[in-house]
């Protein structure tokens, strides 16, 4: 839909042949770039396996459906009541698992910014009362999502700074919400290098946040 050009499908990356119509995005950074706090062991399993399991997955179930396959995955996912029965929840799960760690990516980076900048960081200030109230909040949303899922700050229909928690490979786009930043609390994401301790991956996780790209994607969902 909007602002994820890594995710969209028809060939933003180029086609694999055989493969398409989507394709994996090469992750944004070097795979040891966010250690200590993220492993490269963790990423290259997160990265090469699973993502790339929902990517091929989401490509064979629009394998029969040249008129998905024209769709941006965002798109896709964002409006499940227009997917052929057959493959709904095929599509739901695998191009929301595709759409999701994409996005994930995206809001990671080496050396993050502690905080966002002005017009986001205003923003948070005056819908949580302080910065570091927002981080114990969605950190909360996060690590209290039960079982597989992903904790999410976003833009609602209101263009209201919402923090929220979905199970599995659910999107807030199908709420109508923007997704500023997420984080995934499925246990691949953490469990080769923190085993149970979720809290303590969302902890570290704050040291390398992309508050840039959460930032461009407020402008851009205010705009
Ligand atoms: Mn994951």
């Amino acid at each position: 839909m909007q602002n994820i050009a890594l995710a969209s499908g028809a060939g933003a990356l180029g086609q694999t042949a055989g493969q398409g119509p989507f394709t994996l995005p090469p992750l944004p950074f070097a795979y040891d770039a966010l250690e200590p706090h993220i492993t490269a062991q963790v990423l290259q399993f997160h990265h090469d396996k699973h993502h790339a399991t929902y990517v091929s997955n989401l490509n064979a179930a629009v394998a029969p459906y040249p008129d998905l396959q024209k769709r941006p995955v965002e798109d896709l996912i964002a409006r499940p009541e227009t997917l052929p029965e057959a493959v709904r929840t095929a599509v739901r799960n695998n191009g929301g698992g595709h759409a999701n760690h994409t996005f994930y990516w995206n809001c990671l980076a080496k050396a993050g910014a502690a905080k966002p900048g002005g017009e986001l960081l205003a923003a948070i200030e005056k819908r949580f009362e302080s910065f570091d109230k927002f981080r114990e909040q969605l950190g909360k949303a996060a690590v209290g999502v039960f079982g597989s899922g992903w904790g999410w700050l976003c833009l609602d229909e209101n263009k209201q700074l919402v923090i929220e928690g979905t199970p599995n490979q659910e999107t807030p786009l199908a709420r109508g919400h923007v997704p500023l930043l997420t984080i995934d609390v499925w246990e691949h994401a953490y469990y080769l290098q923190y085993q149970n301790r979720r809290a303590d991956y969302v902890a570290a996780l704050w040291n390398v946040v992309n508050w840039d790209f959460a930032g461009q994607q407020f402008r851009n969902a205010r705009a």
